[in-house]
Parts: structure tokens; C-alpha cells; sequence
């Protein structure tokens, strides 16, 4: 029987991998020290703004700040995006912050917690559809509903940072001097179309393990269940588990420190041929075997052997777009996965995946490219107008992510850095950081990258770019017991050959062995 809770966990993993940002986040310091409201929190109901309907505005009791929620139409269209907003009565900090969804949920009012905690005033969308299926693609007749896709591609987090701009303006009297978004995953995704499609809408954008090139890794994603279907051979967990294992055994200790993490999985070239004929629990590991993990690996490839899109990194959690079990043995595919294929390309909720060819399959993955590239690819790599207004730009991936490969944000970084003139001049306001050994949710056998939001904020409001992320382990009382440096991209962590490998402080900047 496959495991339910893990599939569970993954889907939630998906959806809260920013929740970790918040952690050890120190609040910014308020740039209006005598802020206050202007208004009452229900006289904002009264705000007029363009097809924007304030449905509430209360104070909350539980927290005392004021809630609004609010929906945005686009005439002619009947769609309805709900927007969250939440503004703190006694501590507004001056800055305006949205917040991300996970897979095909745009956001929840419960991310706004946090953020307003902290003094900003927040603001979180549904994009346009309650819940996280990929069914709002089709309307009542089946057919494709635009609006509700453009919604939830990038119409949705637009909307609701213009209402929650102004929203906070009429509260407080004055506009926010800094504008900050937040998110991971989808999340991630949606704060990099803002700088691509809204410039104008953030100074500071974090974006973690962004689920960008969609158009491609979504599809992508279902590969591997596509090469276990077509050779008849669904390979259980263990022997999955198995071949990880035997591939960070193999690389970790490249890097120069063998501590169970791969630092550089790009330049991994273990073979699982090397467990061909071994044991593994009652079974034995086959040439078979050894194929379908090394199809997995490599990622997507047409009939004639064109590249489509990148496999997962060695060291990641294989099993998570297998996930294998039940007897006789066979695959799940990833829910977003399947709902994608379902809703946006077959447009059939009752398609079975198990007629799908490879040939089929790379016509679909073609379709995705062609018919959503422009929609939700976020991959455009032109950032001068975010540039040029000074916004600045975070971006940082866990090298095991077992959902979206990093090799897609690489390849999203490395263009950025080609069509914004180079490694120099894109650092000045767009920095990657490349987590080795953390899963989508930053969890693993690494460590996890801390102090994002306060980088950005010092990127933005000091002039201060950030030249590390701190990544970091805690015990089970909280205790940090590991630190090491993340710096940005392309530049690598090597050890100094001297004192502890758990102290960040002996770790310095290098470029990647080649
Ligand atoms: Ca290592």
C-alpha cells in the first residue's frame, strides 16, 4: 500500500516550503515612527476603487488588527479574485508586503499572520479560485476558461497589490515606502512575474524554489511515471532509495566534505549501473532498473533524443514523482502534475494517464510549451524595467528539490544574466542562492538558508547587497548546531581545510570546479 501520508506531506511541502522563511526573521525597523491610522478600519469599506468590491473591514478580535477582504473583476468576465488584507493598528512598519501560494493555489489569509506580526501591512489572493485543484482551467462547459487562468497566472497577485497598496494608503494616510513580495514554490513563481510583467509593484522580491518555466517543468514532472509505464517496470521505493543513496555516497565527497551532501549534484555523474545485480532487501537491482533511474535523472527527452526539460538533481527525493507502491506494483503521478494535464492540455477531468505514450506525451509537453509559455512560463529573462525602477531580487533553491529540478532556475539565472549584460551588472540587483542538500521545503541532510527577508530589506533600503546567506541546523531544542555559508551564484562553499565543517566561518567563496 503506498503511503498516504507522505503523498500528504509532499503536497503540503509544496504549498508551505516559505512558511520556513519567517523563522528567524528579526522585524524591520518602523520608517514611520509615529504612524497610525487615519480612519477607522470599517470606513473602508467606503474605499472606491476600480471593479474592486470591499466585501468586509473589521478589527479583528482575536489579533486587533483590521481585516479586509475585497474582490477584483475584470469586465466583461464574471471571475471574482479575493483578495486578503491585513493591516496592524499600533505597529505598521511603513512597508507593504505580499505573499505567495503554493502549486495552484494562489494564497491563503493565513500567510498573512506572520508578516503582520512583524508590522507590515500584508496582503494574500486566492488568484481567482478557492482551493488548490487545477480545475478552475475549464469552465461549466469544459472548455478552457481564460480569464480564470490569466487570473491565477499573474492577473491575481497584480490585483491584489494594487488594492492592498491603496487599502493601506487610505488607512494610514500615506503610502508604504517599501514594497515587498514574498513567496516559494508557486510562490516564487508569482514574485518573479511581478518583476517581469509589474515592475512597478515591488522594491524587494524573495523568491524560493520558484516553480517558473511551469510551461515546461509541470509537464515535465509527469516523465517519470511516463518511462516506468512504457518499459513495464515500476521500481519500488527501495530500490529508488537505493540508487539516491549509492549516488551521495558517490559525490559527496567531491566537495571536499563528506557530511551526506552533495554541494554540487550539476557535476554528479553517478551511474546506477554500478548497482546492477546487487541486493536490495529481498530483490535484486536490474539493468531495467538502472534505466529508468537514469532516464529519471536525466530528465525529458523527445523521440529523437531532443532535449525537453531537466531531470531531478542526484540526491533528491526520487521518490516523490514515482511514488510507487500498492501490488501489483505500480506509479501515482504528482497531483498538480496530473490536475495540469487533465484541466490545461487534454482539457478531459476523466483522462486516464495510463493510455499516455511517450509519443503522447511529448506532444502534450510541446502543447504546454506552445499554448502556456507566454501565460505562465515565467521565464522571460528581461528585468530591465525592474532594474531601472531598483527593484531588487533573491532568488534561492534547494539543490535536492524533489519537485521542481534547480537546474530549471539556473537556467532561468544564467539567461538573466545574459540578456541583463552579464554576471556583474545582474548581481547589482538579482542574486541566486543555491542550497545543497535541502528537499522544496529546504529540509534534509543540509542546512537550511536563513535571513532572506532581512538581505532583501537591507538590499533595498541600504544599498547593501547580500554577498552570503547564512544556511543553518538547529536540534531538536532549537539550538543551531551547523552553520555554513551559501553564496551567490556561481561561486561555491569550500572549506579552508582548517577548523570545524559545522562553522560557516571556515568555509570561503570560490568559483565552481570545472
Ligand atoms: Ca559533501
Amino acid at each position: 500500500m503506498l503511503g498516504r501520508h507522505s503523498r500528504i506531506a509532499i503536497a503540503a511541502t509544496f504549498s508551505t516550503a516559505i512558511a520556513l522563511i519567517h523563522a528567524a526573521e528579526t522585524p524591520p525597523k518602523p520608517l514611520y515612527p509615529d504612524a497610525a491610522p487615519v480612519c477607522s478600519c470599517e470606513s473602508l469599506t467606503n474605499v472606491s476603487l476600480p471593479n474592486t468590491m470591499i466585501d468586509s473591514a473589521a478589527l479583528d478580535p482575536s489579533n486587533g488588527w483590521c481585516r479586509v477582504t475585497a474582490s477584483v473583476t475584470h469586465p466583461p468576465s464574471g471571475d471574482r479574485v479575493k483578495i486578503f488584507i491585513g493591516l496592524p493598528v499600533t505597529n505598521w512598519n511603513g512597508r507593504f508586503r505580499g505573499n505567495g501560494g503554493g502549486g495552484f493555489s494562489g494564497g491563503s489569509a493565513g500567510s498573512l499572520r506572520g508578516p503582520v506580526a512583524q508590522g507590515y501591512a500584508a496582503a494574500a489572493t486566492d488568484t481567482g479560485h478557492e482551493g488548490g485543484s487545477g480545475s478552475f482551467a475549464l469552465d461549466a462547459n469544459g472548455r478552457l476558461n481564460w480569464q480564470s487562468i490569466v487570473d491565477n497566472a499573474y492577473l491575481g497577485i497584480h490585483d491584489m497589490t494594487v488594492v492592498g497598496k491603496a487599502l493601506t494608503q487610505a488607512f494610514y494616510g500615506k503610502a508604504p515606502r517599501y514594497s515587498y513580495f514574498v513567496g516559494g514554490s508557486t510562490g516564487g513563481r508569482q514574485g518573479l512575474m511581478e518583476a517581469q510583467r509589474y515592475p512597478n509593484d515591488y522594491d524587494g522580491i524573495v523568491s524560493a524554489c520558484p516553480a517558473i518555466n511551469w510551461h515546461r517543468f509541470v509537464p515535465a514532472s509527469l516523465w517519470p511515471q511516463v518511462v516506468m509505464l512504457s518499459m513495464t517496470n515500476f521500481v519500488p521505493r527501495s530500490k529508488l532509495d537505493a540508487a539516491t543513496a549509492a549516488a551521495v555516497k558517490a559525490c559527496d565527497p567531491v566537495d571536499g566534505v563528506t557530511d551526506g551532501v552533495i554541494d554540487d549534484p550539476l557535476r554528479c555523474g553517478y551511474d546506477p549501473k554500478a548497482l546492477v545485480g546487487t541486493k536490495v532487501g529481498d530483490e535484486t537491482f536490474t539493468e531495467s532498473d538502472a534505466d529508468v533511474i537514469r532516464k529519471i535523472w536525466q530528465g525529458p527527452r523527445g523521440a529523437d533524443g531532443s532535449f525537453m526539460w531537466h531531470g531531478l538533481e542526484r540526491g533528491a527525493d526520487v521518490f516523490a514523482y514515482a511514488a510507487t507502491g500498492g501490488s501489483p506494483l505500480n506509479g501515482r503521478p504528482f497531483s498538480i502534475s496530473m490536475d495540469y494535464f487533465k484541466y490545461f492540455l487534454v482539457q478531459d477531468p476523466k483522462w486516464d494517464w495510463t493510455t499516455l505514450t511517450p509519443a503522447g506525451f511529448e506532444l502534450l509537453w510541446r502543447q504546454s510549451v506552445e499554448q502556456y509559455g507566454d501565460v505562465i512560463g515565467t521565464d522571460d529573462p528581461d528585468l530591465t524595467r525592474f532594474r531601472d525602477r531598483g527593484g531588487k531580487v533573491v532568488i534561492y533553491h534547494g539543490l535536492a528539490d524533489q519537485l521542481i529540478p534547480a537546474a530549471g532556475t539556473i537556467d532561468y539565472y544564467k539567461r538573466v544574466q545574459q540578456q541583463m549584460g552579464g554576471a556583474k551588472k545582474t548581481a547589482q540587483f538579482a542574486r541566486l542562492f543555491l542550497a545543497p542538500g535541502v528537499d522544496h521545503g529546504f529540509r534534509g541532510t543540509g542546512p537550511t538558508p536563513t535571513g532572506q527577508m532581512e538581505a532583501i530589506v537591507r538590499w533595498v533600503e541600504e544599498g547593501r547587497a547580500p554577498d552570503k546567506l547564512i544556511a543553518e541546523r538547529r536540534d531538536s531544542n532549537g539550538k543551531v548546531i551547523l552553520t555554513r555559508p551559501l553564496f551567490p551564484f556561481p561561486q561555491v562553499a569550500k572549506h579552508k581545510g582548517s577548523g570545524s565543517t559545522d562553522e560557516a566561518k571556515n568555509f570561503v567563496s570560490r568559483p565552481p570546479a570545472r
